[in-house]
């Protein structure tokens, strides 16, 4: 498949240690993945669905054990510990390799190595970055297939350069007491290790497009933030692009794909998709901030997707679709999830591949009694999406008008509201705070601190990355506004005040029309909140002016509380926390109190 002496010499010395039973070159066609759907079938890695209603869609289970990325197992192997930061768990490389070895050494006998070369972004462009995945599972290949540009094309595009990105997986024993997903930065490098699921074993997710490509970035002058992005076009065909960092499962897919409420949507507004997890962004010629999405496919949560929170997301998964950790209808062999538009299933195994029984099902408790796994997933080719940007396969990707920083928070955030300039924005992305969710392992619904929702991304020095943020604003002529948005702020019996999903847009509209300049806002202590009745509410069932007035009250104590837990977070971050960032901080603390 290539001549690449790089790539040749890199395989060859890493099937040594591992011992695979074959090597098989991944090219990207229809063929050759067939041949591995059925492979996977007839071993009980995949199941195939219900070929009528979903067609070319089959159901994978992980081990019980292996259900969400595990941020205590991460590490970032740089030289040095400061280089990794007091926010990352840190393994000197060389011990870190020689403790790796031991568990790769021999842990593809009798299996088949894989290899898969993938692109991060249109192959062959500027901006692009590739990747060679080897790993042992055949569910690992498809899900690349889908998540990433893959096949010969790419390895043409590489030519006989060296510069890309070394992943080796093995999922070999799924022994979670010697799981590790291991970062090397100054060699290209990542090697995951006893995992089958996908943030830790899709290396060109998270640990390539995220923590790796956010130090190459930081070298070269560009960003890698965990973003969707979106283009939202007004009735006279004008189209403006928004990036939006929430925490995992905060709601990045949903913004991403949303349906206009009838408002807006009989107006002429359309709402389209261009990335729901990650965006590359750099300076263009123009001094604006252009975002692309280097995926090529959804890797979406799967509860609480249907037709009324989620459409566009749905319909993306209806062919051509792996669902992970999901339940099964045994009666059609069709799939469901908590949240789904059809009734639960009476005739049904569970995530874990159990009989189950909806009337155990206890909100307390939903890893053991629902149907599909609180982080099952969907993989999705983003093709089918019924709202992809015609922009999706822009290689320069799209302008952006605004940033957006959320978090999950009962209380303390407002719905929305906006930075004073780059540097204030950079300070609200670093005070982002949020409550933890089920798509990492630990425990769900503590409120932490997720600078940028980058808090288990960053592949480099908590503190140098607020630098960078700080100087890519330096250098960009025109940036973007930078706002904060919060949908889940709950009441006294701690329902969501607000109706989220496609009503975000209204927000969204308030967000375009302050950076359009056309609409007023009220100063705060934290940033411009806007005035209760330019949030456009008509046609909302239940919510009034006293509502969004409920919704954008900045409560002084709850922030003076806030101002505390974000000094400890910065004195952990440690010294190399930039100074422009602290006097935010202390403007923030005298504003409160004034
Ligand atoms: P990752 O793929 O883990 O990065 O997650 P994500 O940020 O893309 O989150 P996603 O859009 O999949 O939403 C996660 C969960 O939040 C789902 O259960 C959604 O139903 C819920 N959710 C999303 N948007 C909203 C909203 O506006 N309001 C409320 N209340 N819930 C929401
Ligand atoms: C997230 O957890 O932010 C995800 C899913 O997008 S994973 O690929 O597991 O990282
Ligand atoms: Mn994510």
């Amino acid at each position: 498949m290539t001549n690449n002496k790089y790539v040749l010499d890199w395989i060859k010395s890493m099937a040594e240690l591992v011992q695979p039973d074959g090597i098989e070159w991944i090219d990207g066609s229809e063929e050759q993945a067939q041949k591995l759907r059925d492979i996977a079938c007839s071993t009980g890695e995949l199941f195939k669905l219900n070929e009528k209603e979903y067609p070319n869609c089959y159901l994978h289970r992980t081990a019980v054990n292996d259900v969400a990325r595990v941020e205590d197992r991460t590490f970032i192997c740089t030289r040095t510990k400061e280089d990794a930061g007091a926010i990352n768990n840190w393994m000197d490389p060389k011990e870190c390799y020689a403790k790796l070895t031991k568990l790769f050494r021999g842990s593809y006998k009798g299996r088949t190595m894989y290899v898969i070369p993938y692109s991060m972004g249109v192959v062959g462009s500027e901006f692009s970055k590739i990747g060679i995945e080897l790993t042992d599972s055949i569910y690992v290949v498809l899900n690349m297939l889908i998540m990433t540009r893959v096949g010969t094309d790419v390895l043409a595009a590489l030519g006989d350069s060296p510069d890309f990105v070394k992943g080796l997986h093995s999922k070999a024993n799924c022994d979670k007491e010697n799981r590790y997903i291991c970062h090397f930065p100054e060699d290209n490098t990542i090697w995951s290790v006893n995992s089958g699921y996908g943030g830790n074993v899709l290396l060109g997710k998270k640990c390539f497009a995220l923590r790796i490509a956010s130090y190459l970035g930081r070298k070269e002058g560009w960003m890698a933030e965990h973003m969707l992005i979106l283009g939202l076009e007004a009735p006279n065909g004008e189209t403006k692009y928004i990036a939006a960092a929430f925490p995992s499962a905060c709601g990045k897919t949903n913004l991403a794909m949303l349906i206009p409420p009838e408002v807006y949507k009989k107006a002429g507004y359309k709402v389209w998709t261009v990335g729901d997890d990650i965006a590359w962004i750099r300076v263009g010629k123009d001094g604006r901030l252009y975002a692309m999405n280097p995926e090529n496919g959804f890797f979406g949560v799967a509860p609480g997707t249907n037709s009324h929170s989620n459409y566009n997301a749905l319909m993306t998964t209806k062919k051509n679709c792996i669902f992970t950790n999901v339940g099964l209808n045994l009666d059609d062999n069709t799939v469901w999830w908590e949240g789904m538009d059809t009734p639960a299933p009476a005739n049904a195994l569970n995530w874990k591949g159990e009989k189950w029984d909806a009337s155990k099902y206890d909100k307390a408790d939903k890893v053991n009694t629902s149907c599909a796994h609180p982080n099952s997933r969907f993989t999705a080719m983003a093709t089918n999406c019924p709202c992809i940007s015609p922009e999706f396969n822009n290689p320069k990707g799209v302008p952006l008008t605004a940033i957006i920083f959320g978090g999950r928070r009962a209380k303390t955030a407002p719905l929305v509201y906006e930075s004073r300039s780059w540097q204030h924005g950079t300070f609200v992305g670093s005070i982002m705070a949020s409550e933890t969710t089920a798509a990492a392992a630990g425990a769900v619904g503590v409120v932490r601190r997720d600078p940028m929702a980058m808090r288990p991304f960053v592949g480099y020095n908590m503190g140098d990355y607020f630098a960078h943020w700080l100087e890519m604003g330096k250098k960009t002529a025109n940036p973007p506004k930078i706002f904060h948005v919060n949908w889940f702020r709950t009441d006294a019996e701690g329902h969501f005040i607000w109706p989220g999903f496609g009503d975000n847009m209204r927000v969204l509209m308030w967000i375009l029309a302050r950076c359009a300049g056309k609409v007023d806002a009220v100063e705060t202590p934290i940033g411009y909140v806007p005035k209760p009745e330019d949030i456009n509410i008509e046609g909302l069932d239940g919510v009034t002016l006293d509502t969004m007035r409920e919704l954008l009250t900045v409560d002084r104590e709850s922030w003076l509380t806030d101002v505390e837990n974000i000094k400890e977070f910065y004195q952990l971050v440690g010294d190399r926390m930039p100074r422009e960032l602290y006097d935010e901080l202390a403007t923030l603390e005298a504003n409160l109190k004034k």
